[in-house]
């Protein structure tokens, strides 16, 4: 397997499906470095190769390497010890036409996921509506205003935003200028 390949394995096995190589993660999200290579059947300089050379930094290891997880975007009910933070003034949501209608009526919804993952820039959010096909729709949402009404936010350890659901009051469609 290349290392794109493998790092999308790894994504599945730490935030989805840890059956599907028959181990399981601790309540913090930790697998055993020594079982995930057993399951993938990688040696520790390919493992370390993905968690380095991976683009968003996904994955962490521990300090002595002997377990690793995924920094967020768990569907699994793991507490990867968020750091709550207060939010910039305004944050980014990408997604496609299809789910506008639905997300002007209920808001920006978890879905799958254990939260709504929010981006500090357009750019990035742009990346994130075009891994779907369909027309990118970008969210600008009132973060700090949320913050201020009680709303919790979280920073993962590679810099995504989470939070649990963004209402449609607090966000409007991005346009460029
Ligand atoms: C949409 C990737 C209908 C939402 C990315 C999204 C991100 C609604 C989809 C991370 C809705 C969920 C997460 C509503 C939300 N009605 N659709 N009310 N509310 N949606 O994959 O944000 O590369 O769970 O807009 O970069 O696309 O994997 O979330 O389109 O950071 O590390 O429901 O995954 O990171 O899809 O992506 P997802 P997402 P990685």
């Amino acid at each position: 397997m290349n290392i794109k390949s493998l790092s999308k394995f790894l994504s599945l096995v730490l935030r989805h499906k840890p059956e599907t190589i028959g181990i399981k993660l601790d309540a913090n999200g930790w697998a055993d470095v020594s079982e995930i290579l057993r399951g993938m059947k990688i040696d520790m300089a390919a493992l370390e190769k993905v968690v380095a050379e991976n683009d968003k930094q996904r994955f962490a290891f521990n300090d002595d390497k002997t377990k690793i997880r995924a920094n967020q975007g768990h569907s699994v009910k793991v507490d990867v010890e968020l750091a709550e933070k207060v939010p910039p003034e305004i944050l980014y949501h990408g997604t496609i036409e299809r789910n506008a209608k639905s997300i002007a009526e209920r808001g920006l919804l978890k879905m799958n996921r254990l939260y709504v993952h929010l981006s500090g820039d357009v750019e990035t959010a742009k990346k994130v509506a075009a891994r779907r096909s369909g027309t990118a729709v970008i969210y600008e949402i009132r973060a700090r205003e949320m913050y201020d009404a009680g709303f919790k936010f979280y920073q993962s350890e590679n810099g995504v935003w989470l939070t649990e659901h963004v209402p449609p009051t607090y966000f409007r469609r991005y346009t460029c200028a």
